[in-house]
């Protein structure tokens, strides 16, 4: 079996590391056991390669072979394919997964990624538009703080869908946003604790920081 390609920048800021989301598509991998490599575009100057793997010049990505794949939740759910670890064989538990991993990507993420851009902006302006956002975030995370105060794990084990949900969460959790949420804040502490995150965490850290000598030398 020939490695999976993770593409990722070679740098980013401080703010956005460990957040970039070549962590979940590591996270992923580590949990599968598959095999893979890391390579990197550049953050400065996208070139046509980069577009004609991510049409908005963004990461991450994974090659398989010939196969090239975009959108980090596409990316899970073609691994998750391949490794019963993130996610069963059996169709029902399978449909599980697949219906909590969009449900993460575009009920939850839908909500989380704005209101965290309010917050990186510091904007805290009390305009309509923004109270529509706060209440709209406020209710995805009242169900989820049901979801997760009577389930362990979204579907029967620990799958794809939790990665991109506590991934998502993780983003609020990071701006103080679910002070009011114990079982979201008790679900991200167990997801991180797998020894899967730790390791996908620290090697996204380490792979900034040895550009950051790279470019000190
Ligand atoms: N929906 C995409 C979003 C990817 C994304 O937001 N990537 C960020 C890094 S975490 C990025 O490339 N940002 C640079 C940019 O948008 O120019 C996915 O989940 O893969």
């Amino acid at each position: 079996m020939t490695d999976f390609i993770l593409t990722t920048f070679d740098w980013v800021p401080d703010i956005p590391r460990g957040y970039v989301r070549d962590l979940r598509v590591r996270w992923a991998l580590e949990e599968s056991g598959l095999p893979y490599r890391v390579e990197s575009v550049t953050f400065g100057e996208r070139g046509e390669d980069h577009f004609a793997h991510q049409p908005f010049g963004q990461v991450p990505w994974l090659t398989d072979g010939d196969t090239s794949i975009f959108e980090s939740g596409a990316i899970l759910l073609y691994l998750g394919e391949r490794s019963t670890a993130l996610m069963p064989h059996d169709l029902a538990a399978r449909n599980k997964v697949i219906g909590w991993l969009f449900a993460a990507l575009n009920s939850v993420e839908m909500a989380t990624v704005p209101w965290s851009l309010f917050m990186f902006s510091q904007d805290s302006e009390d305009t309509p538009g923004r109270r529509m956002l706060e209440n709209f975030l406020a209710s995805r995370l009242r169900h989820m703080e049901k979801v997760l105060s009577e389930n362990e794990w979204l579907a029967e084990s620990f799958s794809i869908a939790d990665i991109v949900m506590s991934d998502a969460l993780r983003l609020v959790d990071r701006f103080d946003g679910l002070a009011q949420h114990k079982a979201c804040r008790e679900y991200i502490a167990r997801a991180t604790a797998r020894p899967a995150f730790k390791k996908a965490h620290k090697d996204q850290l380490a792979f900034f920081a040895a550009e950051d000598a790279r470019r000190n030398t």
